[in-house]
This record gives C-alpha cells, sequence and structure tokens, in this order.
C-alpha cells in the first residue's frame, strides 16, 4: 500500500451533513474510509469508461423451462471462454434460476457479451456489475 497522504476538502455545511449521514447509514468507520470508497468507484468507472481491462460479474434469471434458452446461454459463453472465468448457477425455486458469470477482459466485450446474454428471448433480468482487476485501486 503507498503512504497515506493528508489533505483538506472545502464543503458546504449542508453538503458535510448529508455526507455524514451518507458515513453512519453505511457503517463507514470514518469519513476518511467512505471517501476513499467514492474515489474507487469513481476510478473503476473510469476503468469502464476507457475500455481497458476489466473484472465483473454479469448476473441472470430466467425460466428453467425453456431448454432453448437455456442452451443458448451456454452457447454465448462458450463462445466467449476467454472471457468468462466462472459460472454459479443457483436453482432460485422450481422454476427459476440465477447465473452469477465471473467476466474478466476488456470493458467493450464485456458489456457486449452482458447485452448478447441478457437480450436473449426469456431472460427475465440481466445486470452487470462493474468491479475491477484491483491493479489500479491500490
Ligand atoms: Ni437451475
Amino acid at each position: 500500500m503507498s503512504r497515506l497522504v493528508r489533505f483538506g476538502i472545502s464543503l458546504g455545511e449542508d453538503l458535510l451533513a448529508r455526507f455524514d449521514e451518507l458515513v453512519a447509514a453505511r457503517g463507514y468507520a470514518s469519513r476518511s474510509e467512505a471517501f476513499r470508497d467514492l474515489i474507487r468507484a469513481s476510478l473503476v468507472e473510469e476503468e469502464w469508461r476507457a475500455g481497458g481491462e476489466v473484472a465483473g460479474a454479469i448476473t441472470l434469471v430466467y425460466d428453467h423451462h425453456r431448454k432453448d434458452l437455456v442452451n443458448r446461454l451456454a452457447d454465448i459463453q462458450h463462445d466467449a471462454h476467454g472471457l468468462v472465468v466462472s459460472t454459479q448457477h443457483i436453482h432460485l425455486d422450481h422454476d427459476h434460476c440465477l447465473e452469477i458469470i465471473a467476466v474478466r477482459g476488456r470493458a467493450k466485450d464485456v458489456r457486449r457479451l452482458a447485452d448478447s446474454l441478457r437480450s436473449v428471448k426469456g431472460v427475465l433480468q440481466g445486470a452487470i456489475n462493474m468491479a475491477s482487476t484491483g491493479k489500479k485501486l491500490g
């Protein structure tokens, strides 16, 4: 970890009060910890925008009775085997499955994969969690 540096921030009282509420609501130990998290979240957003190497998770909810859909999702993942790190399948109930697909690769490719998975007919919900390889967050 790099050396800690202190610096001051000028902030309106109202905004600071709202920030303190956020710090408390989310259970941060200090303003600094909350602020570091906000900075890292912005850096991750920028990683995704800039199109470099990212990591994340694609989540899908779908009806498992539709075998054509299940096969299609598997085909798409096989075609993108370089991006897919692992897939976890959870049987939510009698009808529904949740799939969590861990991905790593270029942001553009990961987005394209997520779009092609969630646009398959019968997928009830699809989302992408934009995480980071962590290399630039130290
Ligand atoms: Ni299932």
